[in-house]
């Protein structure tokens, strides 16, 4: 049986990759960081095969361990502060956890894998690196131009990554991935903050929605398309990095019209407010990834659209709000 460590295993992504990994057979190993943490029983509760393992990406020996005890065959470290605005008032914890974390990860894979390592790596790495775009769309090749100390720590879990191939014949791999949603992402980020006003909105829990820079835009794919591809990158016989995107983009403004309309309200306006304290120092103003290397060489092509997925959301943001206010 292949076994499986993921770090981030609370987070969207970390729950649909465990789930694809245990449909295929894997042992699933999910690393939790800090005492007694309240994400650890809600993922027992929703995925009970998971063995869940205390480490933490910012102490060496703690993975040092993981790594030994687990002897995993695929490492996916998909653990970051992953919220683009908290970065700037957390700047030096985010290059310790998303940027640092991804170079002691790589150094307990080699410790313990040795000369002939085994241990394949996937790295979750992002399109914020692309940042103030160079060209459009953007593709593997697009220079970096990083525009939030999360950005500039993925870019340097990027190089790491890169590095330990090149350096160790470390089976490593990039995922540059573009945003992707679903009913199971959190709710600091836009399109689900958007999709959780507007069912409280149309249950009369809430009458307005608070956001900052809503012209900005985003390709925006769905969650569990994407953890596929991470899975395709580990079982190629070369590491190699690939942007996986679904080459369509969406301004915030677009998601409003979106959401709104699933609920019969076509004018917003009245409904929305902007406030400077949602605004970033630096913004990424628009993105869209050219997937085609993923396409030729994984076989791997976005399956749900957007729209689709932002529905859903809505749908099953009305359900649990009904439920929570206790209403019928
Ligand atoms: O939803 P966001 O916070 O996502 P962002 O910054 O694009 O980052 C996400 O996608 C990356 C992949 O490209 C990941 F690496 C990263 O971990 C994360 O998952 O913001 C999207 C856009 C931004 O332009 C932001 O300024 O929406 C704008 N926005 C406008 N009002 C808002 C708000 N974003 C948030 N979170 N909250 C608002 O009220």
């Amino acid at each position: 049986m292949p076994r499986a460590l993921i770090t981030g295993i609370t987070g969207q992504d970390g729950r649909y990759l465990a789930e694809l990994l245990i449909g295929k057979g894997y042992q699933v190993h999910g690393m939790i960081r800090g005492q007694n943490n309240p994400k650890a029983r809600i993922v027992q509760d929703e995925i009970p095969e998971i063995e869940l393992i205390d480490g933490d990406l910012t102490d060496l020996s703690s993975l040092i361990a993981v790594v030994e005890q687990v002897q995993p065959d695929e490492v996916y470290n998909l653990g970051a502060i992953s919220f683009v605005k908290l970065s700037f008032s957390q700047p030096e914890l985010t290059a310790d956890v998303s940027g640092s974390g991804v170079l002691r990860m790589l150094e307990a894979i080699r410790i313990v894998g040795g000369t002939n390592n085994r241990i394949r790596f996937y790295q979750a790495a992002t399109s914020e690196m692309f940042g103030q775009v160079h060209e459009v769309p953007q593709r593997e090749t697009t220079p970096f131009h990083p525009r939030s100390p999360y950005g500039t720590a993925k870019v340097f879990g990027y190089y790491t990554t890169a590095n330990y191939r090149e350096s160790y014949g470390v089976h490593a791999s990039n995922g540059i991935l573009f945003n992707h949603t679903s009913p199971r992402r959190g709710l600091e980020f836009v399109e689900r903050k958007i999709s959780n006003a507007v069912a409280r909105i149309s249950l009369g829990l809430q009458e307005t929605v608070t956001l900052g820079n809503i012209d900005t835009a985003r390709d925006f794919g769905y969650a569990g398309d994407y953890v596929d591809a991470m899975w395709r990158m580990l079982q190629q016989d070369d590491p190699d990095d690939y942007v996986v995107a679904t080459g369509k983009t969406w301004s915030i403004r677009q998601v409003l019209d979106m959401a709104f309309k699933s609920i019969g309200i076509e004018d917003w306006s009245s409904y929305v407010a902007t406030d400077e304290r949602f605004r970033r120092p630096a913004e990424v103003d628009h993105l869209v990834g050219d997937a085609s290397k993923a396409k030729d060489i994984l076989g791997w092509e976005p399956k749900v659209d957007f729209p689709q997925v932002l529905e859903e959301m809505v749908r099953s943001d009305v359900e649990s709000e009904r439920a929570k206010a206790g209403l019928a």
